[in-house]
């Protein structure tokens, strides 16, 4: 049976686990969640909240333990134990950069004097070491270059890692937000998103009604 994605209709927490079953070719089942449903039913929710994943007879929550169970099963957790330890690096520091988003999305609301904010403290290059929570888009700029195997294509080893599509997802979020600032500061990041949105299997997901329009749930971002 195809694994399930059992989520809100939005692309959220959910959306780097599409992307890593339609990089692998594996179909998979998006399950709209019942909200009261998940609340009454701390076994298969035991934090009270979703993504969740059933896939045979695992069942998770939690979106990063997810993830890191497609990117064993699936093989997209690099070639040995030195680059897991680098997805997995990778993969927290994308979740420090996710929180700074979804605050600036769910809590500002994308009102611009806390763009410009997120802008200046997360993504303006001239202010990478000043205190920014580890939450910063020119530390995935500078791994990217770091890493010379992937060419620019891959954040570890030369193959399609689960870094490579949570950075992806931030990327794309950040795109959304500030387009032009995007390309003109980080071009590089820009050609490795545009890249990856042009891999077999991510193509055609991106391209298909599986791909839902709402990208957080106000409507925002
Ligand atoms: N640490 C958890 C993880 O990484 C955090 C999960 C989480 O925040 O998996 N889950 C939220 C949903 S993500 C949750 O279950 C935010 C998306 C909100 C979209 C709402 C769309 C409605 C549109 C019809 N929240 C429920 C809760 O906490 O009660």
């Amino acid at each position: 049976m195809a694994p399930k994605i059992i989520y809100f209709p939005v692309r959220g927490r959910a959306e780097v686990m599409k992307l890593a079953l339609a990089a692998v070719e594996q179909e998979f089942e998006f399950v709209q969640v019942d909200y009261a449903d998940m609340k009454a039913h701390p076994d298969q929710y035991p934090f009270g909240q979703c993504p969740r994943l059933v896939d045979g007879d695992i069942d998770l929550v939690q979106s990063n333990a997810i993830l890191r169970y497609l990117a064993r099963h699936y093989k997209l957790y690099g070639k040995d134990e030195k680059e897991m330890g680098l997805v997995d690096m990778i993969m927290e520091g994308v979740e420090s950069l996710r929180v700074k988003y979804l605050a600036l999305v769910y809590q500002e609301k994308l009102a611009d004097a806390a763009m410009e904010q997120h802008w200046s403290t997360h993504c303006d290059p001239n202010n990478a070491e000043h205190r920014n929570g580890g939450a910063h888009l020119v530390f995935f700029s500078r791994l990217l270059q770091r890493n010379a195997a992937g060419g620019g294509k891959a954040f570890v080893g030369s193959g399609l890692s689960m870094a490579d599509l949570c950075v992806f997802d931030i990327v794309d979020l950040h795109n959304r937000i500030f387009p032009d600032k995007m390309k003109e500061v980080y071009p590089e990041l820009v050609a490795f998103h545009d890249h990856v949105a042009s891999l077999p299997g991510i193509k055609e997901y991106l391209a298909s009604p599986k791909r839902v329009a709402a990208v957080n749930g106000n409507n925002l971002g």
